[in-house]
């Protein structure tokens, strides 16, 4: 299959410059193609993973992907898609940002091979260019009109923006432009929200190197993705999803694509894992006659963490979402418990011995201590996994899993995570 014939069964592409001919392209030889992101934070979050999983596809099917990494775009901001100016971030921090991408990139992207992913940063060029230089070789080529047709303009009109902001598609069509000369890049690729940049510098190859050009040089982009519930993709209570593990811990991470809905996981397997249309088939067939067995988002959580995290990652995730499920709480390693019950109600006890009753109440477990008799007569009160009734029962720090846990569960389901204090 033609890498854009697979994009359109993926349904992963919302505009094209020249459909028809990128498929010819493509399909005649291998070419180079990139796609940007610029230093905003330390981490990319489940949102970027899209466009870049697509340069991971071209490569599969023979391209040349190159990651471009904003070191000077970023000091300046992208207004696309957003209401309002941004504030500059200071030059250490999008410095610091850089590396930390750089890094996150080639642990996901840049592997050995014929054709593997170039990474490169637009302040090695960018930077450069002096005020005289940029104003009369590159300036020159700029409608004022036409910029201020652009949406990420125009929107912004009544609101406001500065020159700096407004001046930013001049800086990712010189890019563009680069790569075109010196890395022989014939496709830029994007979210849905980078159409206007990428489009700006599609025009300024097209006024620096020729009409002929339109035949060599294109763009696409990416719809953005939609949940069908209406709200907005990417993001949970606890915020956006990171592919930093010290942000978004592996089990929270498979967690996520675990609870995708059953309305959106075909379209997630499509549109973000490498499997292919039979295995995507057969799991739409499983989401159609056994959806409590919830196969494809098994399958969805399992292919994205092994991606990003790694097999070993993937494991533990599905060990701690085991023994959650369980309740074999002693089989979790301090580590495991740690990422399990990050999100529970968490507290804090002193290594001291205590009775169990006493204990629940100081901590604001049970409300007191007649509730806590009651529950622990019951049968209501696990600790660590284990059922816990007698009432003069001792807590000592030695119960502590790892020297550093123990976890309450009252009822079905009400855990609670108590951290000794460790001395
Ligand atoms: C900079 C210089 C270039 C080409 C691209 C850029 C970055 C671009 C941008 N991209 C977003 C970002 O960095 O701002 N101007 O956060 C996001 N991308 C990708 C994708 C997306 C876009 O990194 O739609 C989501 O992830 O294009 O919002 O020469």
């Amino acid at each position: 299959m033609n890498i854009i014939d697979e994009l359109e069964w993926r349904e992963a592409i919302n505009q094209q410059t020249d459909a028809e001919g990128l498929r010819k392209l493509t399909s005649e030889k291998s070419i180079s193609l990139y796609c940007g992101v610029d230093p905003t934070g330390d981490s990319m979050h489940i949102g970027h993973l899209i466009p870049f999983m697509m340069l991971k596809r071209f490569q599969l099917a023979g391209h040349r992907p190159v990651i471009l990494i904003g070191g000077a775009t970023g000091t300046i901001g992208d207004p696309s898609g957003r209401a309002s100016e941004r504030s500059l971030q200071s030059l250490e921090q999008i410095e610091q940002n850089v590396k930390a991408l750089t890094e996150q990139m080639k642990k996901l992207f840049v592997t050995d091979g014929d054709n593997q992913v170039r990474l490169v940063n637009n302040y090695d060029w960018i930077s450069k260019i002096n005020v005289i230089e940029f104003l009369r070789d590159y300036g020159k080529n700029f409608s004022i009109n036409t910029m201020l047709a652009k949406d990420v303009v125009s929107s912004r009109l009544e609101s406001g923006i500065s020159f700096t902001e407004f001046s930013y598609q001049i800086l990712q069509s010189l890019d563009f432009l680069h790569l075109y000369q010196h890395e022989d890049v014939q496709l830029q690729i994007g979210g849905s929200d980078q159409w206007g940049n990428i489009t700006a510098g599609l025009d300024l190859i097209r006024k620096k190197e020729g009409a002929d050009t339109e035949t060599k040089a294109f763009g696409l982009t990416i719809p953005l993705m939609l949940k069908s519930d209406g709200t907005k993709f990417g993001k949970t209570a606890g915020g956006a999803i990171w592919l930093d593990p010290n942000k978004t811990t592996p089990f929270e991470f498979y967690q996520f694509w675990a609870n995708t809905d059953d309305r959106d996981v075909i379209k997630y397997l499509k549109y973000f894992t490498f499997l292919g249309k039979e295995e995507i088939d057969a799991l739409a067939e499983k989401v159609a006659t056994e959806p409590h067995k919830r196969e494809a988002q098994k399958a969805l959580a399992e292919e994205m963490t092994r991606f990003v995290h790694g097999e070993e990652m993937l494991e533990q995730a599905k060990r701690i979402t085991a023994a959650l499920f369980s309740g074999d709480i002693k089989s979790l390693t301090a580590d495991e418990i740690e990422q399990g019950f990050k999100e529970m109600p968490t507290f804090t006890a002193s290594r001291e011995e205590s009775n169990l009753v006493d204990w629940l109440v100081e901590l604001g477990i049970e409300p007191s201590k007649r509730q806590a008799r009651e529950d622990i007569t019951k049968g209501a009160i696990m600790l660590n996994g284990d059922k816990v009734t007698e009432l003069d029962f001792a807590v000592t720090a030695d119960l502590a899993i790892g020297g550093k846990f123990i976890i309450i569960r009252k009822g079905k389901k009400n855990y609670s995570l108590v951290k000794l204090e460790q001395n």
